[in-house]
């Protein structure tokens, strides 16, 4: 786990059913219109695996039930659970082939599939004393319980049910086991800017470890990667999970929950290539694009597949791209 592999295990889930905006199911297939695949595979170097058509990700939203009213406010929630069930098999399964995970989004809520497969695969590997590390990278806390969510909106709630924070029962996360959890302990947030007053109790209670736009603005993002890794500690397994809300919406626009005061795109291309170069990495998550997002101008839905590709990219790449990077921030014509 500890180096990091040649091949990509990819998981592409167009999903939308932890929140209420359609659109965000496309992200998978619009990254992949824009070039993704190729660039990891023949500019990078990466060996690719998992299904990778544009029409993969239907795999996961095939047989959703017909009748999902909802439990304890959730909404769709045996969707949410059946998906994310399926999903956390894929991941475990690429994981045990030592594979890097890379998952296209979909709305948040799938990384209740993805790191659990994460954590499932680390703790086989290592034996129950190894906890893996956890990095949200949001605007958002996403440790909303299903009782003190507002909105119902499982993409709100992942990092509660990862923890055990949130119980599931029966059909709604009833598969969630113990070795598929996460420990609060190993989970650092990135780029808070709109927690809600419940959550925000939550991470005082527990003392989760939280770097705020704050305190990007007052240490910078290079001593914040270096407090935040140094939190996790030397040699454990990193599962990354990038909300491309993190970013300002100057350079994300086309988003599902859009909060002002957020990351450059620098900034955000930093956070990825920092968690890349310690080699821990062992799973990526991008997530809440939504090309369809992007009512006040074409370029919008454009610039943020560009900048999700972008951050995919260095959370995948070792060595500063410098003549790519002169590309990468040209504004197209
Ligand atoms: B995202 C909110 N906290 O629970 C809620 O985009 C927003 O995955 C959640 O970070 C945003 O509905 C979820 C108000
Ligand atoms: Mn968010
Ligand atoms: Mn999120
Ligand atoms: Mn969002």
């Amino acid at each position: 786990f500890l180096t990091t592999p040649s091949d990509l295990g990819i998981i592409a889930v167009g999903f939308s059913g932890g929140q209420g905006k359609a659109g965000v199911d496309t992200a998978p297939t619009a990254l992949i219109e824009a070039g993704l695949l190729t660039q990891l595979s023949d500019d990078l170097g990466y060996t690719l695996h998992g299904d990778v058509s544009p029409t993969a990700s239907t795999v996961y939203t095939a047989n959703l039930p017909a009748h999902d009213p909802p439990v304890r406010g959730m909404k769709n929630p045996r969707a949410v659970s059946s998906v994310t069930r399926r999903i956390a098999e894929q991941a475990y399964a690429h994981a045990r082939e030592g594979r890097l995970v890379l998952t296209l989004g979909g709305d948040h809520s799938i990384a209740i599939g993805t790191v659990a497969g994460s954590a499932k695969a680390v703790r086989e590997r290592f034996g129950g004393g190894k906890d893996m590390a956890v990095i949200w990278v949001d605007a958002h806390a996403d440790i909303n319980t299903p009782e003190t969510s507002g909105s119902g909106n499982v993409h709100g709630m992942p990092v509660s049910f990862l923890s055990g924070l949130a119980k599931g029962e029966g059909e709604v996360f009833g598969w969630l086991g113990e070795e598929e959890r996460i420990s609060l302990r190993k989970l650092v947030y990135i780029g808070l800017r709109d927690v809600d007053v419940g959550e925000k109790r939550i991470l005082r209670e527990n003392g989760v470890k939280a770097f705020s736009m704050f305190d990007i603005d007052r240490y910078g993002i290079g001593r914040v990667m270096e407090m935040a890794l140094a939190h996790i500690g030397n040699d454990t397994p990193i599962h990354l999970s990038f909300d491309v809300d993190a970013l300002d919406p100057m350079w994300a626009p086309s988003t599902g929950t859009p909060v002002r005061g957020g990351l450059t795109l620098r900034e955000g291309d930093f956070i990825c290539e920092y968690v890349h170069q310690t080699g821990s990495l062992v799973a990526v998550d991008l997530v809440e694009v939504n090309p369809s997002l992007a009512a006040d101008n074409d370029l919008a839905a454009h610039e943020t597949v560009r900048a999700g590709c972008s951050l995919i990219r260095d959370s995948l790449t070792y060595e500063r791209r410098v003549v790519e990077r002169v590309h990468k921030y040209h504004w197209p014509a």
